[in-house]
């Protein structure tokens, strides 16, 4: 994989120490920036349009559920403020949200309710292990289906024509990891864990092959679970074969109790991740153990140049609606919401059959940066961002396309 570094990343880069402490630029009582449209009571003949939206707002990662739900909230509030026109008529959008728990089977459940319900569209899953199996339903169903976050590339690659994703894939996370693993970390002794579920295996393999073609050496990789909470007999195997690097595929609800056990065993080594670790939260789930700079992840997605301020923007207003930082995707369910509606707007109907063709031909320019898709549904020129965490705060290193 070849990585195109822009000026700004490089000079990021290479300043980590300098590096802009994100959930700084979100103060506690912000002043919008980008104003909220004003709300607007819509006419009795609205088009009813309903949005279905499922991510595990219960269990161990709730509070990343959680954040994608406020992010399809904010969606739809803005949506029916703005008194979008599908066709002849003012749009009316509802929002369906179901809680998946990160669980296949209740992914599967929760999905065939919304496919019941005749949902117009899908934002959703939020894991990969539920996105893909549900997938198949909505796919039946011809609802087009949006995940802002599941980013195991078979979702798109199952030769559906109703999934899309507006963020990068773990070919390019896991790619990206491995190689700055070896070339920037100069890791030469690389640990690997992941947790088994279709991201966590899937994002460690990808960063295994990267590490390796770097001229990296994988000293061990070993297994856990989504549920897990004692990682000792895999740290102290690993710890034997003194590794510079650990990588753990697997989200930070498992990620932040594990750099807990990675401190007590005395492990010296970068601790690596992708966009399931890199979140607002690790920092209260790691405790001290998230060290200075010694954690890096990446989230799969990115802004630089003229499209910081739009995310930034939304990032303040989330605060100031919510009450609490955006984790780390709810502006990306933003987006993907909005994808939708551009697509029924374009197609003058909100009827899945007849909007589908238009959400793989948008052209949306999102508070998460340009959005198009490929002929699979996958997001064309995706960013990444890397991030380390500097004082407990996540913090960008920089974008990389
Ligand atoms: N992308 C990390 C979290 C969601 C998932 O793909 O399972």
């Amino acid at each position: 994989m070849q990585l195109k570094w822009t000026a700004v990343a490089l000079a990021a880069l290479t300043l980590v120490a300098c590096g802009k402490k994100e959930e700084a630029a979100a103060p506690a009582a912000p002043a919008p920036t980008a104003a909220a449209p004003a709300p607007a009571a819509p006419p009795a003949d609205a088009l009813i349009v309903k949005i279905g939206h499922v991510g595990p707002t219960s269990g161990a990662i709730a509070h990343l559920g959680k954040d994608n739900e406020l992010g399809a909230k904010m969606a739809i509030e803005d949506l029916n403020a703005k008194g979008l026109k599908i066709g002849d008529k003012v749009a009316k959008f509802e929002l369906l949200a179901e809680d998946d728990a990160g669980d296949p089977k209740q992914g599967t459940a929760v999905a065939q309710k919304l496919v019941d319900s005749k949902v117009n569209g899908i934002v959703g899953h939020l894991n990969s292990g539920t996105t893909i199996p549900a997938s198949k339903l909505y796919s039946d169903a011809g609802i087009p289906q949006v995940s802002p976050s599941a980013t195991n590339p078979k979702y798109t690659r199952q030769g559906f024509k109703t999934t899309f994703r507006v963020v990068a894939d773990d070919t390019q996370l896991g790619g990206t990891l491995g190689k700055y693993a070896v070339e920037t970390l100069k890791g030469k002794n690389i640990a690997v864990i992941d947790d088994r579920t279709a991201y966590g295996q899937g994002v460690a393999e990808e960063f295994e092959k990267a590490a390796k073609a770097a001229g990296g050496t994988i000293v061990g990789h070993e297994f856990t679970t989504d549920k897990s909470t004692d990682f000792n007999a895999i740290l102290t195997k690993l710890k034997s074969a003194k590794p510079d690097v650990l990588f753990f595929g697997g989200m930070d609800a498992v990620g932040g109790p594990m750099l807990k056990q990675v401190k007590q065993l005395g492990l010296n080594v970068k601790f690596m991740g992708g966009d399931g670790l890199c979140t607002g939260e690790l920092p209260k789930l790691a405790g001290d153990a998230i060290g200075e700079e010694m954690v890096v992840c990446a989230e799969a997605g990115g802004v630089d140049g003229d499209f910081k301020q739009p995310l930034e923007d939304f990032k303040a207003r989330f605060k100031t609606k919510n009450g609490v930082d955006v984790q780390i995707y709810a502006p990306y369910v933003y987006d993907a919401v909005n994808v939708l509606a551009e697509a029924m707007v374009k197609a003058g109907s909100a009827d899945p059959e007849k909007y589908l063709p238009e959400v793989g031909k948008v052209q949306y320019k999102g508070v998460t940066g340009p959005i198009a898709f490929d002929e699979k549904g996958a997001i064309k020129n995706g960013a990444l961002t890397l991030f380390t965490y500097k004082g407990g705060v996540r913090t960008q290193i920089a974008v990389v396309r």
